[in-house]
């Protein structure tokens, strides 16, 4: 049971991927950290999320000394495929950009991580309630919490809000102070995973006349599937034979020919945003990841967006706290945002591109078909949309 810290150099607030990476590079930098996690690890753990890798991603968690099981059990995948019903395009990642992506579920990422934690020793509270973040513009701020039925207070240097899109640190940003910007997409992804053979052996983004589908997977015996529903449709409204029936409809005829199905043993819905709150910084309060940006996962950003926020983040921290220079957190927000808003972009063309619109009228779908023919006839188009899966330069 970790003791009820007093003071820290850097209070992290959420124990999620952002947290627990940047508590692990600051702490191998010799900065202490605590963890303040709202649920339990278990919890965290149970979540099923992300699913690629950049290879910006891959470095990081090398650096952070968490990546022995991601280069046992993970997989380097130099390509993908989108199709528009039976046309099938190819991006060939290490022709076109000389680099791959891995795919290695969150789910691992974290496991990881909190087993590097513990091995530190960081203190890393779970089931933290009604936390406050106090004076966050001074030169002294501080943490209320309850834990364990006792109130408590942690005094820090500075403040990392790693708390996801439903924390508390971007509402700590006074309203007035804070610019959001947002797209709520009027559709959801229904995923789930199963203990199949995958259908391919790289992801194919389809659209089709059905909708979209995204066939990705975490090992050769274990598929991840996701279909476009509306936004009205609950988990308990699909039978997995329902669901099984809609990812063929969609699949290019040949690798529907293939397709292993069997029961789920997962099943969720998760909607589709792009959002952005500017500035990423109030004093000595960082926001990071989920909790200051929100990608659809159709470009496979959003976990690798919060990395690259804790690259900037850790950097400025260790400056800030071991050699007084603080420029690096004064630039922080400004470097985050500057990469935030380029994933941005391919996150929400590609959605664009290729799910169907409420309403749409036939231009509509014929423009994302002629997007698609253009991917397959235009090695430019192909290596641009390559260049931003990989993952821009951090
Ligand atoms: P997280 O949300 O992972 O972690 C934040 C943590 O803070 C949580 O553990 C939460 O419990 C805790 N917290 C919240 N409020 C708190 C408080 N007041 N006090 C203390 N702790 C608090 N990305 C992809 O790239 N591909 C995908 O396929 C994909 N699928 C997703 C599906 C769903 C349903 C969701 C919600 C996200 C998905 N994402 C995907 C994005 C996801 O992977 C995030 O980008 C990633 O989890 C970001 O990590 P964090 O910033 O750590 O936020
Ligand atoms: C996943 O495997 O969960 C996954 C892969 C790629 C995406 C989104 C999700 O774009």
């Amino acid at each position: 049971m970790a003791q009820t810290q007093k003071r820290t150099q850097v209070a992290i607030i959420g124990g999620g991927p952002s947290g627990l990476l940047l508590s692990q590079l600051l702490n191998l930098a010799g900065v202490d950290t605590v963890i303040l996690e709202r649920t339990s690890r278990a919890h965290v753990l149970a979540r099923i999320r992300a699913g690629v890798l950049e290879s910006g991603t891959v470095d990081m968690l090398h650096a952070a000394g968490v990546a022995d099981r991601l280069l046992a059990e993970g997989h380097s995948h130099a390509g993908c495929v989108f199709t528009d019903d039976d046309l099938m395009v190819r991006i060939d990642f290490a022709e076109l950009t000389g680099k791959s992506v891995t795919v290695y579920g969150q789910t691992e990422v974290t496991q990881d991580l909190y087993a590097a934690q513990d091995a530190l020793g960081t203190p890393i509270l779970h089931e933290v309630a009604d936390l406050v973040i106090h004076e966050p513009t001074s030169s002294a701020p501080y943490l209320t919490y309850t834990h364990d039925g006792q109130t408590a207070r942690l005094d820090c240097d500075y403040v990392a809000g790693c708390d996801g899109f439903h924390g508390v640190s971007r509402q700590t940003i006074p309203v007035d102070r804070r610019t959001e910007f947002e797209r709520v997409y009027p559709f959801g992804w229904l995923g789930i995973l199963s203990r199949t053979r995958p259908a391919h052996d790289e992801l194919i983004y389809a659209n089709s006349a059905s909708g979209f589908a995204l066939a990705s997977m975490r090992n050769a015996n274990l598929s991840r599937y996701y279909v476009q529903v509306p936004l009205t449709d609950r988990v308990e409204d699909w039978s997995d034979e329902a669901f099984w029936d809609r990812l063929r409809a969609c699949l290019p005829r040949d690798i529907r020919a293939a397709l292993q199905t069997g029961p789920s043993i997962e099943k969720s819905i998760a909607p589709l945003r792009s959002f952005v709150c500017e500035p990423m910084r109030w004093g000595r309060l960082f926001l990071v990841g989920d909790a200051a940006h929100i990608v659809p996962p159709t470009g496979a950003k959003g976990l690798n967006l919060a990395v690259s926020d804790v690259f900037y983040l850790h950097q400025a921290l260790i400056s800030a706290l071991k050699s007084g220079d603080t420029s690096g957190i004064d630039r922080y927000s400004d470097r985050a945002l500057a990469r935030i808003w380029q994933a941005m972009r391919f996150s929400w063309q590609l959605t664009n591109m290729l799910h169907r619109f409420d309403g749409e009228d036939s231009f509509a779908a014929q423009m994302r078909k002629a997007s698609l023919m253009h991917l397959s006839q235009s090695e430019t188009a192909r290596r641009e949309l390559a260049e931003n899966y990989v993952g821009l330069p951090f």
